[in-house]
């Protein structure tokens, strides 16, 4: 057990700060060994503060402090504690002039400035810049930087910053310096810098004022071939941003730059965006379709923060899905425009079903703006982004698209330069929209996710048919009561030859139902016969919805529903309706419905495949677990198994047709047609191949060697993989190896193709990979993807009954948790819902979890997740 415990911070105690820094100029000598940070702070009390503080207390982690000077004189009766630097009887305006030295060459936990791959970078969200030097470290204390960066020529060419370079000359001695400025007053969290040897890709864009802006992207040279999509990408968002929320770029140069070793997908600092180069890097013989997919939201999500963050950032972090929800939100809406936004909106669903919800049910949950936290680098959850984009989705569906745009136009020139809260975003939206959103603020306060139980009547005499809807939510932790939430569901009711109903008077088809109180009524006149009812069109709110269709209703609705979320949905409904059935011992024979309902789906000319494809995937285990009382996680997976392969046998004349009409052979490109002829096609080969269909076997073999893209060469290895044929499997794993292992994007892929395969992904296999030379503990990505792709994807393997694979995980946390902190509590994470599962899982999940709480030397972040999972923080 740690010696001290760590204190929560609240929202309610937020006080202003009682001082404020207008400008730092930084000089960051950099050596092999170290660096020297002087830092010169320009202070004055804050007029909004009342305490009367007398003392200067900054924040610092890890430094060493070398010299402090007031106003030019040596500072005296200075403290340095764990975590500040405290400076006494302050005037009301100095400079403070503060040397420390660093180490980034040992910095192991990749926050605040550290090395990489021979280069320096820095990550300072939430609090890393506090690692670099001593600074009030919040995102209420806006100032403008000065970035001077010195280091050796010949290692270190590029120094890089944010904003603008001002000067740049040689030192002697082989070094040189380049000096930046950012006019643009930030928080701290945003500053960045990076030295390193890396060439610079060059384009260019020109905003709707008429302003040439350089882009520009470095990488090591070796991924110089990989910068095109990134830089397309980010062309696309910069014009997307000025179409649709009328946002233009205010620096003259915007940089990225790809870095292996990153705790996360990327980060927005002002005008220097960093990546882990698996979110920014592609060439299409190195990179699949969800890897172009994926960047491309990544890179616009993070250029989309240069309003919706930078320029109207966070007073404090409990508002971080102010900036997080809402630019989540829209580059959810960026990637909807950029290709198919029905098939955007089922992938985003799907993870927001399966993992958020698991999140907002488990012992972690939160609100949108939690309370209160004890390391806010864990509060980078689901719930903040993808929950808080739902949030914001709800207030675009209830204004409507005119006077959302009307109402985030005043948000961003009210609060521009500003620090601020999720409170004054809705604000500006009722000040916009002239609408009360006081119930709607709940969705920030209330945890947990609300369910919609709902009913209906139909009146033949009157031709009225009434729907009501009953809200609950159940307890969270510290929140066992919930007031009812403002809940639009967008909805239409079909008739029985499958055309769209008339609704009122106005002749719509399709209405946005408002819930307020906890039961609601609501009744449609004038129809001839019942109707089938299609609720939570689009899923209009995050919220489990329930009501009793029957088999024949959903497949019904799979086919007719004008609404192409809702038909996937019902496809989804009907299928774990079987495979629930067949693991409760009620059905023993997939339903002959199911089948003929899949064969209708491959066999209807004109469908959009990629929707095909998202149809014929069956309900992950996960989701599942989730619709589980005390999941049997063995029994689930066989359920669902034995319905996969009833499928693939009974549909294999089908699937070898899809293969033969769906198979792109031109040159590869990343655009909608090709994306989705390929997801269909590889879907179909993986479903061949599971069943052990020789064709299959046959075409995966073909495909691998022949693949001139990574999207079609891994999809075949990871069909042969996850098959029974294993000298085939084991010859293109030792093949892909041999042909990728120069290229650690890729290597990344072939450990997840093992580490998450259910048929060799076992606590043996993936020991091995953590020995295999390819993998690095100091690398986060490798230890994603062999790891946290093990506990969070293979479930099966994962939750093996002997407890194997929770005990494997409990090493590697421990062993991760001595250097990268934030790492070992993410990978915690598939231990939290302990409590879900059947009695012999949940034992040997919460030993586990007992087994580290008792380390002595746990840090901050795990301590907070397993003591909270543990129901033990209070
Ligand atoms: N704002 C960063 C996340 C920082 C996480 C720090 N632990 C990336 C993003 O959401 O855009
Ligand atoms: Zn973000």
């Amino acid at each position: 057990m740690r010696a001290e415990q760590p204190k929560a911070v609240h929202l309610a105690d937020y006080r202003v700060p009682a001082f404020l820094i207008d400008h730092v100029d930084l000089r960051i000598e950099l050596f092999e060994d170290s660096a020297m940070v002087h830092s010169r702070l320009q202070i004055h009390r804050n007029p909004e503060d009342d305490s009367g503080a007398r003392e200067l207390v900054l924040h610092g982690e890890d430094l060493e402090l070398v010299s402090l000077m007031l106003d030019g004189r040596p500072v005296e009766g200075h403290r340095v504690d764990e975590g500040s630097l405290t400076v006494p009887g302050v005037p009301d305006q100095f400079h403070l002039d503060i040397t420390t030295r660093i180490q980034p060459q040992n910095n192991t936990r990749l926050e605040g400035l550290y090395q990489s791959s021979g280069m320096f970078c820095t990550q300072c969200e939430p609090e890393g810049f506090r690692r670099i030097t001593y600074f009030l470290d919040r995102p209420d204390v806006m100032a403008c930087y000065r970035t001077r960066i010195e280091a050796q020529q010949h290692t270190y060419p590029v120094l890089l910053a944010n904003g603008n370079p001002v000067d740049w000359g040689e030192l002697g001695d082989g070094r040189h310096q380049v000096t930046w400025e950012d006019p643009y007053p930030k928080p701290s969290y945003l500053f960045a810098m990076v030295a390193g040897d890396l060439v610079e890709k060059r384009d260019e864009f020109v905003t709707g004022s008429g302003r040439t802006i350089d882009l520009r992207m470095y990488v090591e040279a070796r991924n110089e071939a990989k910068c095109d999509h990134a830089l397309t990408s980010l062309k696309k968002a910069m014009a997307w941003d000025e179409e649709v929320y009328g946002r233009e770029y205010d620096l003259d140069i915007f940089i990225v730059v790809a870095v292996d070793d990153f705790n996360m997908g990327a980060m927005e600092n002002k005008g220097l965006n960093i990546f882990n180069s698996s979110c920014v890097l592609a060439s299409p013989e190195t990179a699949t379709d969800a890897a172009y997919d994926r960047i491309e939201s990544i890179v616009a999500h993070e250029y989309f923060h240069n309003w919706s963050g930078n320029r109207v950032t966070c007073r404090d972090w409990f508002q971080l899905s102010l900036k997080e929800g809402f630019t989540v939100f829209r580059d959810n809406q960026f990637s909807a425009d950029m290709g198919s936004a029905t098939v955007q909106r089922i992938d985003h669903v799907n993870m927001l079903r399966t993992a958020q919800f698991a999140e907002d049910a488990g012992p972690m949950a939160h609100p949108v703006r939690p309370d209160s936290y004890i390391e806010i680098a864990n509060f980078y959850t689901l719930t903040v982004y993808e929950k808080g984009a739902e949030v914001v989705r709800m207030i675009h569906t209830l204004l409507g698209p005119d006077l959302f745009r009307e109402g985030s136009d005043l948000y961003f020139a009210r609060y521009d330069g500003q620090a601020v809260t999720t409170d004054d975003f809705v604000r500006a939206m009722e000040d916009a929209s002239s609408r009360d959103l006081t119930q709607f603020r709940r969705w920030y306060e209330q945890a947990g996710t609300p369910e919609l139980r709902v009913t209906d009547q139909f009146d033949a005499d009157s031709g009225t048919y009434s729907l009501t809807i009953r809200q609950s939510c159940p307890p969270t932790p510290g929140q066992s009561n919930k007031k009812p939430f403002h809940i639009p569901v967008r909805m239409g009711l079909i008739s029985t030859s499958g055309e769209p109903l008339v609704l009122d008077s106005e002749h719509n088809t399709e209405a946005v139902l408002e819930l307020m109180e906890g039961e609601h009524s609501f009744h449609f006149r004038g129809l001839g016969e019942r109707p089938v009812p299609s609720l939570l069109r689009g899923f209009s709110a995050p919220v489990k919805l329930d009501y009793p269709w029957t088999r024949d209703q959903l497949m019904f609705l799979a086919s007719h529903d004008p609404d192409g979320f809702n038909r996937w949905d019902a496809g989804q409904k009907l299928a774990v309706d079987v495979i629930l059935s067949i693991q409760q011992g009620l059905d023993t024979e997939v339903d002959p419905r199911l089948i003929e309902a899949y064969r209708t789906l491959l066999t209807t000319p004109g469908l959009d495949p990629a929707m095909v494809a998202r149809m014929l995937a069956l309900p992950a285990t996960a989701w599942l677990i989730e619709l589980t009382e005390e999941a049997d996680v063995a029994a689930i997976d066989r359920a669902r198994h034995q319905v996969e392969q009833t499928l693939s046998s009974a549909l294999r004349e089908e699937l070898l047709q899809v293969r033969r009409d769906h198979h792109p052979d031109e040159d590869y490109a990343f655009e909608p047609r090709q994306v989705a002829a390929r997801s269909l096609s590889n879907s179909a080969l993986t479903m061949l191949t599971r069943i052990g269909d020789d064709q299959g076997r046959n075409q995966a073999v073909t495909q691998f060697g022949q693949a001139t893209n990574m999207t079609d060469r891994l999809a075949a290895l990871k069909a042969l993989v996850d098959s029974p044929f294993d000298e085939e499997r084991e010859d293109v794993l030792a093949r892909f190896y041999d042909d990728w292992q120069h290229d650690p994007q890729v290597v990344e892929q072939w450990f997840a193709a093992q580490s998450g395969s259910p048929w060799v992904g076992d606590v043996t296999r993936v020991t091995q990979l953590l020995e295999h030379p390819a993998f690095d503990w100091k690398n986060p990505n490798k230890v994603r993807m062999v790891v946290g792709v093990f506990a969070g994807r293979n479930l099966a393997h994962f939750h093996s009954p002997d407890g194997r694979g929770h005990r494997f995980l409990g090493e590697q946390i421990r062993r991760l948790d001595s250097f990268n902190p934030q790492i070992s509590a993410q990978l915690a994470q598939p231990l939290t819902r302990w409590q879900r599962y059947a009695p012999h899982l949940r034992d040997s999940m919460a030993g586990v979890l007992r087994e580290l709480r008792d380390l002595p030397d746990l840090s901050r972040d795990l301590y907070e997740v397993v003591t909270k999972s543990l129901d033990e923080s209070g």
